[in-house]
Parts: structure tokens; sequence; C-alpha cells
């Protein structure tokens, strides 16, 4: 305990995120210029720097820098993931899908570039990450990027996101679904993005087999865990909103945690999560492992 609160003392995660938040705008930026043709590099710009908490590439760089690799070699993977997660929020938007209006409080792609363009805008953001893993890791060994490429590609294709998306939509309306249903869809559809971008980053960064290991156990759990506090968030969030005692995914058809564990039981299966995730750092120098302690508890207390 003791420990832990020095650790909170000596460690400030909002700064490092800040930090790191701004690395990565800054080489987000400059990995997609506003060239011809205009209109496709201007919807791809408009998703990928419009927001966002950018939790996947600060994964990414503190597996990196744990492992002892640096920012500036897990940079052009973290951007790689945060393009993968734009393109995969813009698809998941279009009207052949979610069918959102807004993201992020603002409107969505294919609301302000037409629905052509947002689904070519994802295409060409996916294209992106693969090339830009390949060709920007300068100081990474060719056959470190192999393995963050096949990575990537497992946990984004039809065995991964694609599959989670897949599950989603065909169990969409359906009461019946119950808690491992649940469970692929999130572990799909979030999860593994969120675990490629720590085993990329340990990758880049030089790590042994066995912390890979060690980091993606780390990673699967924060992967879920992130899922189970966006489900109790929509709870607690939309019960603030509407003064209610109900949240609006009581309301819907949508299985998540809390509907099916109950509120009290989902938050602690949340804190069992946080529990294992960190303990599967132990191993590690806890003074070079405080960022990853700290993005578990971020994402477990975080507020949206
Ligand atoms: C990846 C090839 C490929 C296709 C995409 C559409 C689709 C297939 C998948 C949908 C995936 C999806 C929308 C998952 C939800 C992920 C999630 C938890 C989003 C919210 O993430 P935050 O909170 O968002 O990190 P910010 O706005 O902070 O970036």
């Amino acid at each position: 305990k003791l420990a832990e609160r020095e650790r909170e003392v000596v460690f400030d995660l909002k700064s490092y995120m800040l930090a790191k938040a701004k690395a990565v705008n800054a080489a987000l930026d400059e990995a997609v210029p506003l060239r011809y043709p205009e209109k496709i590099h201007a919807s791809m710009r408009y998703s990928l720097l419009a927001g966002g908490k950018r939790v996947r590439p600060a994964l990414c760089i503190a597996a990196c820098e744990l492992v002892g690799g640096s920012e500036e070699e897990a940079m052009p993977t973290a951007c790689a993931m945060e393009m993968v997660h734009t393109m995969s929020l813009i698809h998941d938007d279009l009207p052949c899908m979610d069918n959102d209006d807004l993201r992020r409080g603002q409107p969505t792609n294919h609301i302000a570039f037409g629905e052509d363009t947002a689904v070519l805008a994802g295409d060409a953001l996916l294209s992106l990450a693969f090339e830009h893993i390949a060709g920007a890791s300068k100081k990474v060994s060719a056959d470190r990027i192999v393995r963050v490429i096949a990575e990537l590609g497992k946990a984004i294709g039809s065995e991964g996101l694609v599959a989670g998306q897949v599950v989603d939509i065909a169990s969409e309306g359906d009461s019946s679904v119950g808690l491992e249903t649940l469970e692929y869809v999130h572990i799909h559809k979030t999860a593994l993005l969120l675990e490629a971008s720590v085993v990329s980053g340990a990758l880049v960064g030089g790590a042994s087999d066995e912390e890979v290991e060690k980091l993606r156990q780390y990673a699967r759990s924060v992967g879920l865990l992130f899922q189970v506090v966006d489900d109790i968030l929509d709870v607690t969030k939309s019960s603030e909103q509407l003064g209610k005692t109900a949240g609006k995914d009581l309301l819907t058809d949508k299985a998540t945690y809390p509907k099916l564990l109950g509120l009290e039981r989902s938050k602690e299966f949340a804190n069992e999560l946080v529990r294992k995730a960190k303990e599967q750092l132990s191993s590690f120098d806890q003074q070079k492992a405080a960022p990853l302690l700290g993005l578990a508890d971020f994402i477990a207390y975080r507020q949206n």
C-alpha cells in the first residue's frame, strides 16, 4: 500500500499522457500531409486529428520504454495503432453499420465528407498504418518489424477486430445474448487492438519472448477492462444525464456487463481485471513500470 502511494506521488500519469498525446498528435499530423487529392487527405486528417485519448499509442510507447526502447523507436508503430483505431471508428459510424451522426462531439466522417469518401478514408488509413510501420521505423530491425506487422494483421482481421464487429452486428437485438458472446465481442472489437499496441511496443523496444508474454497478459486484462468500464460508464453517465436510476443501455436491447451481471458485480469484475493486469508487471522494475501501472488505473477509473 505504501509503495503504491509512493508511486502515485512520484509518477504523474496525467502529465505523462498529455506529453505522449502531444508527441503522437505531431507525428500523426506529419504522417498525413494535406496533399493531392485533397479531399481524401482532408477526410483522413479530420478523423485522425479530432482528439481522442490516444490510449493505444500511449500503451505502445509505454511498453517500448519499459523494455528499454525509446519513444522515437515506438512512434511509427504507435501512430499506426491510432490510424487503425480511427479507421475502425469511421467504418463503425457508417450508415451500413452503427449509423452515427456524431463522434467525439463532431459530425462523423461520412456526414462531413460523404459516405464514399469516408469508406475510402478508412481504407487509406488502414493501408497507411502498415506502410508507416514498415517505412518509418528506421531504428528497428527488419525481423521485429515483420513480427509487428503480423501481430497487427492478425489482431484486426477476420479473427480479430472484424470478427468482433461481425458477431456484434449478428447479435444486435437478440435478447438471449449471454456473457460468452458479450466477452467474445469485447475481446475482439476492443481488447485485441490494445493487446497489439502493447505487444508491438514491446517488440520494437527489443523485448525478450518472456517479457512479450507478460505484457500480452497485462494487455489482455487491460483490454477487457477497457470495455467493461465503457459499459459501466454507459449506465452511470446516462443515469446522471437522465437523472434516473436506469441508464440508456438498460433501456435498449444491447447486452452489456451491467445488464448481465448487475452494476456492483461489473465493478467487482473491473477491479479484479486491474489487479490481474498489475500482477503481470510485478517482475519488472516498478519505477519503469509506473506508466503501464498508471495506464491500467487510468483505464479503470476514467470518466469518458
Ligand atoms: C480494423 C480492418 C478493420 C475494420 C474495422 C468497423 C470495424 C471493423 C470494427 C469496429 C470496432 C469498434 C468501433 C470498436 C470499438 C472500440 C472502442 C472501445 C472505441 C472507443 O475507444 P476510445 O475510448 O476512443 O479509446 P477515443 O475517442 O478516446 O479514441
